[in-house]
């Protein structure tokens, strides 16, 4: 049975074919016009990125590969005992576009443990950052930083040639998945207590370390929700920020800790991965204002107190999605099996009732359906994992599996640096002057 990496090699050369036949056959078709509006509206809509490992759509959502999340839950291989699909084969088929063997899962297990330690001087930066510095920043420092012992960086400084540049990238994107478990304990342990770290168990799957590290490896039950949750956040196509940031950064050869770091930076902001903390923060403030069992009235009115403060309501819409967010919708069924009375759950389930018509008649944004982070921090907490500046440490672990499958197909693809044409309000106006 060939490892990973031999697959990919025996892929390239077809793939390598495959993109130039599209590019002969339909390069020079249209998708429409650019209209100036996407200039100033955040892009919105406009094609412009290959991302071949997930492809987003409107209504029905994510597909990893051409498989939708329940398809993945169902085909994908799993631990045994357990019904989530295991992170490694979701990887092996963002990779590969194929569905792996419970072997080769196995065998990429045993792969990142191998790789899971990180340098005494990466541990040494996480041990001196204040506790009041934001886990997220800890994070794309230590990310950053591993770019010290890079084996694209390494190969590139002594000429590597461009067809062999995917090599040492699948070496790093390897390295950088299987040491996130060891930067994500760290963090968590020096800034919330919980003791030494244990070591990785080079016998237990990637989750099982994950969550040992973080101090829950005794629960099988959120073992099994790492499982889920770092399958359904790992990757949303290409042109959300923290994936198109890491494509973008990665086109100028970059190594890949340099390109995830900055990824990183842009899943920390609140309308992108933070809002799975702002999410908790927002229904912990509800909580307190209105004790539990509060009445859809109260909700109501608190839903839009929010928006009449000038805020967003966190966990709902989406530059995207038109419909529920079925990852919101894993994680709902994950709820009702696992914790259906789960007081904070119920608060969950009773927004979901209730924002959607709130923001339809407040008639500002385009989705007024939940997305994956108004679900993510009701099941950590549910476990004990509490601490809601840490979550979107946890988004970020999971979105390196798909940013790196990208990076390794961009640089066998010989993809180029990205430089996308920008103007100014002036020229503009002086474009469409008499027009
Ligand atoms: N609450 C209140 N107002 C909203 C919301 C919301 N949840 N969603 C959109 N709007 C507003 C938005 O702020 C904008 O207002 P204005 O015209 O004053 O600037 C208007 O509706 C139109 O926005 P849309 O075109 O619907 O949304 P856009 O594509 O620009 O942004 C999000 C998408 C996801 C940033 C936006 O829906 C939002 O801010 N949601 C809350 C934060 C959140 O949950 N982010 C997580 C997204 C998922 N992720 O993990 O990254
Ligand atoms: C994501 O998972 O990246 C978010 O849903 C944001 C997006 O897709 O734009």
């Amino acid at each position: 049975q060939s490892t990973l990496k031999e697959r990919l090699a025996d892929l390239i050369p077809a793939e390598i074919e495959n993109v130039k036949a599209t590019r002969a056959a339909h390069g020079k078709k249209s998708f429409g016009p650019v209209i100036v509006d996407q200039l100033y509206g955040g892009m919105r809509g406009l094609p412009a990125l290959i991302w071949d490992g997930s492809v987003l759509d409107a209504d029905e959502g994510i597909r990893f590969r051409g498989k939708t999340i329940p398809e993945c839950q169902e085909l994908l291989p799993k631990a045994p005992g357990g019904s989530e699909p295991l992170p490694e084969a979701l990887f092996w088929l963002l990779v590969t576009g194929e569905v792996p063997t419970q072997e080769q899962v196995a065998t990429l297990s045993k792969e990142w443990a191998a790789r899971s330690a990180i340098p005494e001087f990466v541990e040494e930066i996480l041990d001196r950052c204040p506790p009041t510095l934001h886990p997220m920043s800890q994070f794309s420092l230590a990310v950053t930083a591993l770019n010290h012992d890079s084996a694209f960086a390494k190969a590139y400084a002594a000429g590597i040639s461009k067809k062999e540049y995917w090599g040492p990238v699948f070496e790093d994107c390897m390295d950088l998945i299987a040491k996130l478990p060891n930067i994500a304990g760290r963090i968590y342990r020096n800034v919330y207590g919980g003791g030494k770290l244990p070591a990785i168990d080079a016998e237990k799957d990637y989750s099982w370390n994950l969550a040992t590290l973080l101090g829950f490896g005794d629960n099988k039950e959120f073992v099994e929700l790492m499982r889920l949750y770092v399958t359904i956040h790992s990757d949303h196509e290409g042109g959300n920020v923290s994936a198109h940031t890491g494509k973008l950064v990665a086109s100028a050869l970059s190594d890949p800790f340099l390109a995830f770091g900055a990824s990183l930076n842009g899943l920390a902001g609140p309308l992108h991965g933070l809002a799975n903390q702002e999410v908790l923060v927002w229904l912990r403030k509800m909580q307190s204002k209105l004790g539990e069992n509060a009445s859809d009235e109260a909700v109501k009115e608190y839903v839009w107190s929010t928006l009449k403060a000038g805020q967003v309501v966190p966990g709902y819409g989406h530059a995207v999605l038109r419909k529920t967010d079925p990852r919101y919708m894993a994680q709902r069924e994950f709820a009702l099996k696992h914790l259906p009375d789960d007081p904070m759950f119920k608060l969950v389930a009773q927004v979901f009732k209730i924002v959607p018509d709130i923001l339809l008649a407040a008639g500002k944004a385009k989705n007024p359906w939940p997305n994956v982070d108004a679900h993510s921090g009701v099941l950590l907490a549910h476990y004990g994992l509490t601490e809601m500046q840490f979550y979107t440490v946890l988004f970020g672990v999971s979105r390196a599996f798909g940013v790196s499958a990208q990076l390794i197909w961009d640089r066998a693809l010989g993809a180029p640096i990205e430089r996308p044409k920008s103007y100014s309000t002036a020229a503009i106006q002086k474009m469409f002057a008499n027009k």
